[in-house]
């Protein structure tokens, strides 16, 4: 398969509840839709970059100069027989792996429904369902957030994560626990603290937390490796792992006992393949993920979390909990807890494609003919 064209949307999303996390507040979702063109056929990919480089160095705006200056350069005229030969191709270009990721998606998107296979089969996904756990952001009050954490536990999410930041933290999961002794809760930093901060671990050990996600700098394995002896709560790494390779070291020096697999952060499918074995091979828990996709990024994450190694609840809500109206039908939903994984080629939902070109702000394309 040869790619003919690619289109590269972006667009701004408002959310129906702001999010808010130790770095900041987002009321919208700015980010790019990429469209991969072959045969008739049509795969989709999302960008899960923020707009500001908060989360990680990537932002919308880099993101779609890497794609159009760098990454789609090396794809034009390749013959691609599997798209795992996608992030082969884009190795020689460092990081960027959110740009990376939303090519790669699309692509592999496109040559599953090539194939007819539904996404998850076309990287041996096997579960039909998903568990689903939901991310709370930072609430004024800690009653707001009870009162959140209440409708979510009644609403059948199978893990609930809060986040947390320095003054929101220690008093206010206290205060959750005590109202639900029984939910199964974590919570997630966002690499707020340092290892002065060791006794609010410490402390937190006493909530039965099922895990505390990167509590400390984005770009530490070393210090988690600390933290993680000095406390019974199992760490989980988001932000450090960007690669199979950075997963290699997180497990060889004991940094972690989770990790929570982004398609986008570690630069697409294959390598989160990668990792997924990988920590299978060394009994590490994995789940998948959110950065407050639309339902296409939302079908690659089901899709993902549909494989034997995503032995947890993933942040995998519901499209409603995000968005007035989605961009693909039907939505994701969830039922008891669990979203369905399709088994209809491709991502198994449609793309509206009327509303994605009336929500385009601006857009490019490929000149390959
Ligand atoms: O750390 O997991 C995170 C959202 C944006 C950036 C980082 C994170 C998150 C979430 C939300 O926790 C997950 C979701 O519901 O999509
Ligand atoms: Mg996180």
């Amino acid at each position: 398969m040869q790619l003919e064209s690619v289109t590269v949307r972006r667009m701004t999303l408002p959310m129906l509840t702001p999010f808010t996390t130790s770095f900041g507040t987002q009321t919208h979702r700015d980010l790019l839709i990429v469209e991969a063109h072959s045969g008739g056929v049509t795969g989709y990919g999302e960008c899960v970059a923020l707009a500001e480089p908060l989360y990680s160095e990537e932002t919308t705006s880099t993101c779609a100069l890497v794609i159009q200056d760098y990454i789609l350069p090396r794809l034009q005229g390749l013959e691609i027989s599997h798209p795992r030969e996608v992030s082969a191709a884009l190795s020689p270009l460092k990081r960027n792996n959110m740009a990376k990721a939303a090519v790669e998606g699309a692509i592999w998107e496109l040559w599953a429904k090539r194939e007819n296979q539904s996404l998850a089969q076309s990287f041996g996904g096997t579960k039909d369902a998903v568990e689903v756990g939901l991310s709370i952001g930072i609430k004024p009050t800690d009653a707001d957030l009870i009162d959140t954490v209440g409708a979510a536990v009644d609403a059948g999410y199978k893990r609930i994560k809060i986040k947390i930041a320095p003054g929101r933290d220690l008093q206010m999961m206290r205060a959750v626990r005590a109202e639900f002794p029984d939910a199964v809760l974590m919570a997630d930093a966002n690499s707020a603290y340092t290892m002065a901060d060791l006794e609010l671990f410490q402390a937190l050990d006493e909530l039965d937390l099922l895990m505390v996600e990167q509590p400390l700098a984005h770009d530490d394995i070393v210090d988690h490796r600390h933290l993680q002896a000095a406390i019974r709560t199992p760490v989980c790494l988001d932000e450090s792992i960007h690669s199979a390779e950075d997963a290699r070291q997180a497990i060889e020096l004991g940094s972690c006992r989770i990790i929570n697999i982004k398609i986008g952060r570690v630069g697409g499918i294959a390598e989160s393949l990668k990792i997924e074995q990988l920590c299978r091979q060394h009994g590490i828990d994995v789940w998948c993920g959110g950065m407050l996709e639309t339902g296409i990024g939302r079908a690659h994450n089901v899709a993902i979390a549909s494989l034997e190694g995503f032995t947890l609840p993933g942040d995998t809500a519901p499209s409603a909990r995000y968005w007035a109206e989605d961009i693909i039908e039907p939505e994701v939903t969830m039922d008891d807890g669990v979203v369905a994984v399709p088994t209809a080629p491709g991502l198994g939902f449609s793309v509206k494609q009327q509303l994605l070109e009336d929500l385009t702000v601006s857009s490019f394309s490929t000149d390959w003919r």
